[in-house]
This record gives C-alpha cells, structure tokens and sequence, in this order.
C-alpha cells in the first residue's frame, strides 16, 4: 500500500496533519503545495479536493479534508488509547475541544497574525488586530481555566484535543499571553514536543520562504 501523502505547504493548516502524523510516528510523504491557481486551485487538486483548500490527506483509497478531522482520524487510527482516548466521553471531549477551536479561536488568532505579524508592515491593519485580540478574551480566559488545574484538557496526559487546540492556536506565542498564565504553559508544553518542534520548524522555514504577494492574498481570499 503507498504512504500517507499528506498535501499542503506548512504554512498552512497542513502544519496541524504533519504535526499528528509526526506525533504517532508516521511514515508518510509530504507535498508541500500552496494555495491558489498553480497549488490548490489545479484541476489536478480539485480533483481530490474540490474545496481548493489545503490541508487534504490521501491515505490508500480513502481521501480527507478539514484539518481537524484529519488529525482525530489519524490519532484514532494509529494511537488509539494514547493520543486519541479510548472511552466515549473522552472522545466526545475531544471533538468538543476540536469544534471549538474551529468555532472560537481559528478566526481571530489568523486575523490577529496576518496583522500583527504577517503581512508587510505598512499593511498591517491596527483596528482589525485589536478587534481580533478582544473577540479572544473570553475563549482564551475559558481555555486558561480548563488548564489552570490539570497538565493537558483531558487530564494529565496529552491527548489529541490538545494537538488539535494548540495546533490552532499556534501562532499565539507571539501574542502577550500574560493574562492568560496556565494557557501559555500549556501552549508551550505543547509546542514544545518533539514532533510539534519538528512541525513547527518546518511552518518557520515555510513563513519565512513565503512571498508578500501571497500573504496579501491569504488575507484578501479569507477576508481576514
Ligand atoms: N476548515 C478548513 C480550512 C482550510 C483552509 O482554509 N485552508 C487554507 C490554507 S490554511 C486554504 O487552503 N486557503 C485557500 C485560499 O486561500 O485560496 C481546514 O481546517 O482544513
């Protein structure tokens, strides 16, 4: 059976796909391909996924996009009881942290990047930074108190509700996070695996190599 091909540059959400792959120990091959006409918009990627959106894994027959299904898939596949939980409830609690980092966070923590971080300097937009860093307040404060008592969401142990809302909120660690104490331990405790370090390096080196033009489109194609 071929590998695991797992499709996006790591600079986008494929970061979240080679993150777990790397975590449970995967060998898989990665196509770091970017987004728009000459990436994800080809005939050849719409037809695998007709979305035009990165990350897409292709796992035998089976084809799956959204990166966080991608994740829980991988983590329930390949480390069932360790990484992705065992019992019904953890389960649900997993899906429950995983929606909510889609719902509450993934929006503002990208459009507070692009503008703080990201995008040229001189474009950087001041209000839509600080309307970003307000829509966090209170989610952030929700996530700083279900990891103020406990090392990781579920318990003790890491678990994949942690890679999936750390993995979303990743690029926070360049925010103040001062108000929010136990979240930026635990997001560091996160990052700071072994197979986050590695993804994470490969995100930076994928950052650093991208074009102001793409930045600019990033922003302009998800209005953010
Ligand atoms: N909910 C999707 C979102 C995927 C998505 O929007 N990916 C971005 C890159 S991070 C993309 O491919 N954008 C296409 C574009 O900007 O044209 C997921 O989590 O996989």
């Amino acid at each position: 059976m071929s590998k695991l091909r797992i499709y996006g540059i790591a600079r986008t959400r494929a970061f979240r796909a080679l993150w777990v792959a790397k975590e449970v120990g995967l060998d898989y091959e990665h196509l770091p391909i970017e987004i728009g006409d000459a990436g994800a918009r080809t005939p050849e990627f719409l037809a695998i996924n007709p979305n035009g959106r990165l990350p897409v894994i292709v796992d035998g027959d089976f084809v799956l996009f959204e990166s966080l299904a991608i994740t829980l898939y991988l983590a329930k596949k390949h480390s069932f009881d360790k990484l992705y939980p065992a019992t019904l409830e953890g389960e649900a609690r997993a899906w429950q942290w995983s929606l909510w980092a889609v719902t509450e966070v993934d929006r503002g923590v990208n459009i507070w990047s692009l503008n703080a971080v990201r995008l040229p300097p001189a474009e950087r937009d001041a209000a839509k930074r600080d309307e970003a860093l307000k829509v966090l307040v209170a989610p952030f404060k929700v996530l700083d108190a279900a990891v103020a008592q406990q090392d990781y969401l579920l318990g003790p142990a890491f678990t994949v509700a942690d890679l999936n809302v750390a993995a979303v909120i990743s690029r926070a660690v360049d925010m103040d996070l001062s108000a929010t104490p136990h979240l930026k331990a635990w997001l560091m405790r996160c990052l700071d695996r072994p197979a986050a370090r590695e993804a994470l390096a490969l995100k930076a080196k994928a950052d650093a190599e991208t074009p102001a033009d793409v930045t600019r489109r990033i922003a302009k194609n998800n209005r953010l």
